[in-house]
Parts: structure tokens; sequence; C-alpha cells
């Protein structure tokens, strides 16, 4: 093991299927290692969201389940990845790379660095529709709780007004459905995920930079899963904080 903490040698990837959890996840093991949590799924919804021309042009792309196109992912995610935290200090990112040509991309703008790891949440097709159709995010802090499906009656309500008649379990906010939490867009991510991110995960195989963990269990039990298998890579590198 390296003898002091380098957190800028955490640089670790979460990839898995729509819905697998990498958001849930991504946040908890950033908070964990000390490192910034970045996510390009909300840098898109937040350009869309600011009424930015970036956002204009990706609106389209999120509401049909489709991958963004990569100069415009990539426009965001370097922006991003430029700020003073995730440069000087490693990060954990979630939804990117989505395909092998995003890996490379992202190999290029980090090197001579490389990824310390990529953490693949596996889980059930099934498992994963049954949370999307069950997830409402809070429009106060973004907060996604982890709850069982909702009643046939409060989904259909939910789907009428896309608002859930419950509040935020932290901040007391309003919990709204995600538009492209809908039965056929989820079916068009999944194929995307299948198309563009299955090869990638076999890439990153080969490169012996992927571990996987079952993601079926409750999310703190993902989490610690997720950090006992991140464990000794990071270990490798100095960048485990002490006590994690
Ligand atoms: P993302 O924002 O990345 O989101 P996601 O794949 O839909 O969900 P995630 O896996 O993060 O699941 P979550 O934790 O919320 O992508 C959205 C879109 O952005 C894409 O379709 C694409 O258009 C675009 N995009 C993003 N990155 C791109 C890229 N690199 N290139 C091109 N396009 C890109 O969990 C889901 C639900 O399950 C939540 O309700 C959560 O509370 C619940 N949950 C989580 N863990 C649980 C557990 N252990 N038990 C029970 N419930 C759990």
């Amino acid at each position: 093991m390296a003898d002091a903490w380098n957190p800028a040698a955490t640089r670790i990837l979460v990839l898995g299927r729509p819905g697998s959890g990498k958001g849930t996840q991504g946040v908890r093991v950033a908070e964990q290692l000390g490192v910034p949590h970045i996510s390009t799924g909300d840098l898109l919804r937040a350009e869309v969201e600011a009424g930015s021309s970036l956002g204009a042009v990706v609106a389209e792309h999120l509401e049909a389940g489709e991958l963004v196109d990569d100069d415009h992912v990539g426009q965001a995610l370097l922006r991003r990845l430029g700020e003073a935290d995730a440069s000087v200090g490693g990060f954990v990112l979630d939804g990117y790379p989505r395909s092998i040509a995003q890996a490379i991309a992202l190999e290029r703008f980090l090197a001579p660095d490389h990824f310390t790891a990529a953490l693949e949440l596996v889980l059930s097709e099934r498992e994963a529709t049954h949370r999307l159709l069950a997830r409402f995010v809070c429009t106060d802090c973004g907060h996604s709780p982890a709850r069982p499906r909702p009643t046939a009656t409060e989904g259909a309500a939910a789907r009428t007004t896309g608002v859930f008649d419950d509040s935020c379990g932290r901040c007391g906010g309003t919990l709204r459905r995600r538009s492209d939490d809908d039965v056929q867009v989820i079916r068009a991510r999944f194929d995307e995920f299948e198309r563009w991110t299955k090869p990638l995960l076999d890439w990153l195989d080969r490169r012996s930079l992927l571990v996987s963990v079952d993601a079926s269990s409750a999310p703190d039990v993902v989490t610690a899963s997720a950090l006992d298998a991140l464990r000794p890579r990071l270990d490798r590198f100095g960048a485990t904080p002490l006590g994690v």
C-alpha cells in the first residue's frame, strides 16, 4: 500500500445499465473517498434546465432515451473536469464513458494519468425497470430516494401530473418523475446500453480495469461491496483515505 492518501489518484468510473444505481452509488462512493461526484446525466439535464444552447441541442436525445452525441457530452464534461476540485483531486465519474469512443477520448484527456478503476453495477433489466418506474427526484435538492415501486393508484396519479404525492425525505421538496422514466424510453435506453456500453465493459475488462458488483441489494449493502471491490486498486495507487 502507498504511504499517504493521494486523492488525485482516485479516478473512478461508474458504469451499469440505466437504473442500476450509478447516481445513487456514485454519490456515496465519492463521499467516502473525499472526491467530487460528477454525473454526465446531471450535467446534461442542468444544461436543459438552464435553457443554454447546449441544452437545446441535447434535450431531444434525453427525451428519447438516446445517447447524446460525443461532441456535446464531451463539451459538458470537459468543462466540469477543468474545474479546480476535479482537476486537482480526482473524481467519481458516473455515466461517462458510455462507449469505447468516449473511453478513448477520456484517456486522451487524462493522459499521462489514467483511470484508477471502473466500477460496474450489475442489475437485471427487470429490476432496473422496476426502479426506474419507481424513481422520483426532488426538484429542490436532487435526491432520489430508494423506495418500493408505487402502488397502481400512486403510479397512475404520478404519470398524469408528473408529481408524486409525497415529499422529499431530506429537504421536504417536491418529488417529480423524470420524463425519460417512461416504459418505451426505458426500452430505448436499455438498447443503447446493449449496443454501446456492453462492448465498453469487455474493453475495460480486457485491460484489467473493471470491478463488478451485484447491485440488487439495499443501497448500504451495495456501497459496502463497491468499496470492498475497489479497495485493492485504490490501495495500490494510494487513493484510499484512512478509515475507508
Ligand atoms: P443517467 O442520468 O446517467 O441516469 P440513469 O442511467 O437513468 O440512472 P442511474 O443508473 O444513475 O440510476 P439511479 O441511481 O438514479 O442518464 C440519463 C440520460 O443522459 C441517458 O439516457 C443519456 O441520454 C444521457 N447521457 C448521460 N451520460 C451520457 C454519455 N456519457 N453519453 C451520451 N449520453 C449520455 O437509480 C435509479 C432508481 O433506483 C432511483 O430511484 C434510486 O433511488 C433507486 N435505487 C438505486 N439503488 C437502489 C437500491 N440499491 N435498492 C433500491 N432502489 C435503488
